[in-house]
């Protein structure tokens, strides 16, 4: 009976053992949770589309048919419209040489541009394109989107500010973490069936974020959607992506890239 007692001290004792402390243990066990939960995704090419080498695309949309796109760099920043398949914007207007284009959304008859370091968001209207006014943000500028109530934005960090389109000022902040972890780098977005998606700066993922948490619910991996064909010293990292919610098509495209993408999004 005493040998059974001391046997079953060891297994309880070694059992506590393995699982280290209580705070830990609870943190592994999070991370594990989410990283279970996490779903991987690839892609297939549904459609090619041409894309200027001299935009370096810093925001990327598809409404009415056109697609919408502000380019970045002093002195070649723009915001411009142009059908599929045209080589050729329909509208366009060049930023002053002071301002690096970043991030755009679409917001009702209005269209929001946000700049790089200077903490300027420009407003124009969506069928002239003309500037009707702007706004002061702390802070870096990267990506826009909206779910036509509020805008979301990111900053180069892992988090997504919650912005009023009203007076642009923050209404609340989505600290964006993967398998528990931070996140960060997040940059151009778009609000796709209820979640953001992010293309994260440097690399091939795209995040797909729960609003509300913030917790990254799905990885896309975007690695080789370019032919080796059509990089060169030039092209830079994807930072476009644009979805047209009637028929649920997504495109992708990046800084100075040949080509949009059409692609069909698939479970790994
Ligand atoms: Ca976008």
């Amino acid at each position: 009976m005493k040998h059974q007692l001391i046997i079953l001290i060891f297994a309880l004792s070694a059992m506590a053992c393995s699982c280290g402390g209580a705070t830990p243990k609870r943190a592994a066990s999070t991370a594990n949770e989410q990283s279970k939960q996490l779903k991987y995704y690839t892609f297939r090419i549904v459609a090619e589309l041409p894309h200027s080498t001299s935009d370096y695309t810093q925001g990327f949309q598809y409404a009415d048919g056109k697609f919408w796109e502000g380019t970045g760099g002093y002195g070649s920043s723009e915001l411009k419209v142009y059908a599929p398949y045209e080589g050729v914007p329909e509208k366009s207007v060049t930023l002053s040489r002071n301002y690096f284009g970043e991030g755009i959304t679409l917001f009702g008859e209005e269209i929001y541009q946000l700049t790089w370091l200077k903490g300027k968001a420009f407003v124009y209207d969506r069928q002239s394109l003309r500037k009707l006014r702007e706004y002061t943000y702390e802070g870096e500028g990267w990506g826009l989107t909206t779910d036509g109530k509020v805008l979301y934005m990111t900053d180069g960090s892992g988090k997504i500010t919650v912005r009023d389109p009203k007076t642009f000022e923050p209404l609340r902040t989505i600290n964006v973490t993967l398998g528990g972890r931070k996140a960060d780098k997040l940059n151009e977005l778009e609000w796709i069936g209820g979640e953001i998606w992010a293309n994260v700066y440097m690399t091939d993922n795209i995040y797909r974020i729960d609003p509300e948490s913030g917790k990254v619910l799905g990885v896309v991996d975007m690695a080789g959607v370019q032919s080796p064909l059509d990089v060169t010293y030039n092209t830079d990292v994807l930072n476009g992506i644009a979805y047209d919610p009637a028929t649920g098509r997504i495109w992708m495209t990046g800084k100075n890239w040949n080509k949009i993408y059409q692609v069909e999004i698939v479970e790994k």
